[in-house]
């Protein structure tokens, strides 16, 4: 099977990690194709960000459908445009966010996500209420760095330090990292800490491996139809 993982910044070299990680996970029959669009924000770190980097999303996808994709991770803790993507997709197109805190509903009765700057702790507290998860969702704490820092050790010292702090403070039994930036991140973590620390890309990528064996794709009835023809203008003519 063929998995297109999209990364909706366009700073490659957090490509190629979310590509790396995705291909260490992935089994010996699927062939991971990483990618990032050719415009948009080089981090995304706000709702402003996030908008603009759904088209390019959304252009990612269509070629993928061109490609014969069999199925979409969008490695972006905001999940950004996952239902508009599940319109122009055939297979399944899960979000990293949705992903990993599904996981770690599967392995704790509780869990706490660390993300990076304070400001995106909304986004991720929307999505935890969207996905249901507001029960499972003790805290979204955040270490207040900006995301093209995560390869400093500032920010994995600052990381191992928050996920401390939920450990002793949060009562939740497992961690969800809150950036796609620090998919790297969860075995060293999780060693350290001794509770499952969940890193959206490899929980996303498995999970849309056993939906297309399962034979599901994206419903084609109802609001994830394909989107209705019409002409557009301008730059989506
Ligand atoms: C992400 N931003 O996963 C989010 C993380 C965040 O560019 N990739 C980004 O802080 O919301």
């Amino acid at each position: 099977m063929k998995i297109k993982v999209i990364n909706p910044n366009t700073t490659t070299s957090m490509t190629e990690k979310i590509g790396a990680v995705a291909r260490s996970v992935a089994s010996s029959e699927t062939q991971i194709i990483v990618c990032n669009p050719e415009f948009g924000p080089a981090a995304i770190e706000g709702h402003y960000d996030e908008a603009l980097s759904v088209v390019g999303v959304l252009d990612e996808i269509r070629r993928g459908e061109a490609e014969g994709m069999d199925g979409y991770v969008i490695a972006c803790f905001g999940d950004p445009g996952l239902l508009a993507a599940r319109e122009l997709a055939k297979g399944p197109v899960l979000g990293i966010a949705e992903a990993a805190m599904h996981a770690a509903s599967f392995v704790s009765t509780g869990f706490s996500i660390v993300t990076t700057l304070g400001r995106t702790r909304v986004i991720a507290q929307h999505l935890v209420d969207n996905y249901g998860m507001t029960k499972f969702c003790h805290k979204v704490r955040a270490i207040d760095l900006p995301v093209l820092n995560l390869e400093t050790t500032d920010a994995r010292t600052a990381i191992l330090q928050e996920c401390r702090l939920a450990l002793e403070e949060d009562c939740c039994g497992a961690i969800v990292l809150g950036c796609g930036g620090m998919a790297d991140l969860p075995t060293q973590l999780s060693q350290e800490l001794g509770i499952p620390v969940i890193d959206g890309v490899s929980a996303a990528v498995k999970f849309v491996e056993a939906l297309v064996g399962l034979g599901l794709g994206t419903s084609k009835v109802g609001d994830l139809a394909y989107p209705t023809s019409k002409s557009y203008l301008g730059m989506f003519r």
